[in-house]
């Protein structure tokens, strides 16, 4: 089983992730960690904290001489914002922001002041679970999986084209503002973005997480929790911002002809059972089918609005506006970073539960025998 927890607060001295599982004798770049977590900040459309912030891995236990031993990984993120919250005295926060969890979370935890909320529930705390990602993806490159995602919408404006992750493909998303593979949607993007901000308004959007090399067999049908999409849909689901996910045509199907979107079996001496289209994303009855694994992540417009929404002073009770706190105005582009980062943990728990060893020699010599036994069927 690979799992993992985060801990710190948005404004606190660190962020700390630990994720267990990870076998033994499998070489670790922490540098590579860094690149994800830099990924990560990136965007048009973030907010100001990303410039004061450098996100950086410090690899503190599981690893020895660059390679793990099998024990848990820690990875500490320092949060260079720290120095500016520190010792400093601050008015109690005492009005909620609609679409935060500012007053579910008050009311919850029984706190006196919206500030204690927001320092847990900030979407700060994806960079934890990057960092943890990236592990994950690095586990999964030595079974040759890797994890891709691009932004297929913001607002109104959408790349519908199919997207192929080849080197070109790869280099074009990662060089967007907004990680699309089209330079003139980029722009218009862009452009929807500003529009919005000039309105005191946000944008949400969708991002798409492609995995590919993922074989046959992960997850399973047996029961629901074992589910490899229904794993991966709740994995997406807890991506803050993200209100809906599809897998596939998911959603497109559902209004559809059967015979249009089920996928049809063809069989090549080379290749073994291929599924001729991929209507399905790659998972069907619960378990990979060894087609590209498809899924789309919905986001909601960042909920601090310039134009404020109303609310109430929880302690006088009477009708305010919302405060404005500085924020980001769209996150979708760093919104699929942390997609990549909680898929690859979800689907390097599935590996790791289907080939599992204590050291990844071990792990690699079951996985192998797999394909085999798959490939003579
Ligand atoms: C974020 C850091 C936060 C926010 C953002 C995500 O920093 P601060 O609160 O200091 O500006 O910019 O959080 C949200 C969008 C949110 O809704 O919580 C980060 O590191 O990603």
């Amino acid at each position: 089983m690979i799992r993992y927890l985060t801990a710190g607060e948005s404004h606190g001295p660190a962020l700390t992730a630990i994720i267990e599982g990870i076998p033994a004798g499998m070489k670790l770049d922490g540098e590579a960690i860094t690149v994800d977590l830099r990924r990560r900040q990136m965007g048009y459309g973030r907010g100001k904290r990303m410039r004061i912030e450098r996100d950086t891995a410090i690899v503190t236990a599981g690893v020895w001489d660059g390679v793990t031993i099998g024990s848990p990984i820690a990875i500490l993120i320092q949060n260079k914002d720290w120095a500016n919250w520190k010792g400093q005295r601050r008015e109690k926060k005492l009005i909620p922001r609609p679409g935060h969890a500012d007053l579910v979370g008050y009311l919850k935890y029984g706190l006196d002041d919206i500030q204690e909320v927001i320092e847990r529930s900030s979407a700060r705390e994806t960079a934890a679970r990057t960092a943890v990602g990236s592990v994950a993806r690095q586990y999964l490159a030595r079974f040759g999986i890797k994890v891709y995602s691009h932004t297929r919408r913001i607002g109104g404006v959408a790349y519908d084209t199919p997207v192929r992750f080849t080197p070109k493909v790869f280099r074009e998303v990662e060089s967007s503002h907004v990680r699309c593979a089209d330079k003139s949607i980029t722009r218009e993007m862009i452009k929807g973005i500003d529009r919005a901000v000039e309105q005191g308004d946000t944008l949400g959007g969708t991002a798409e997480v492609i995995v590919t090399g993922a074989p046959i067999g992960l997850g399973s049908y047996t029961q629901w929790n074992r589910r490899a999409d229904a794993r991966l849909a709740a994995a997406i689901m807890s991506v803050p911002s993200v209100k809906a996910v599809e897998i596939g045509d998911g959603i497109t199907s559902s209004s559809s002809f059967g015979s249009d979107v089920h996928d049809p079996i063809g069989y090549e001496k080379k290749g073994g059972y291929r599924h001729v289209s991929n209507h399905a994303g790659g998972i069907i009855g619960g378990i990979t089918n060894g087609e590209e694994i498809l899924l789309r992540a919905y986001f909601k417009p960042i909920s601090t609005l310039g134009k404020p929404l109303d609310s109430v002073n929880l302690k006088t009770k009477r009708k305010t506006f919302a405060p404005y706190v500085r924020s980001d105005m769209c996150i979708v582009p760093a919104g699929g970073v942390v997609c990549e980062a909680v898929v690859a943990l979800v689907i390097a728990d599935l590996i790791s539960e289907k080939f599992g060893g204590d050291s990844m020699r071990e792990t690699l010599v079951n996985y192998h025998a797999y394909l085999k036994y798959v490939r003579a069927r």
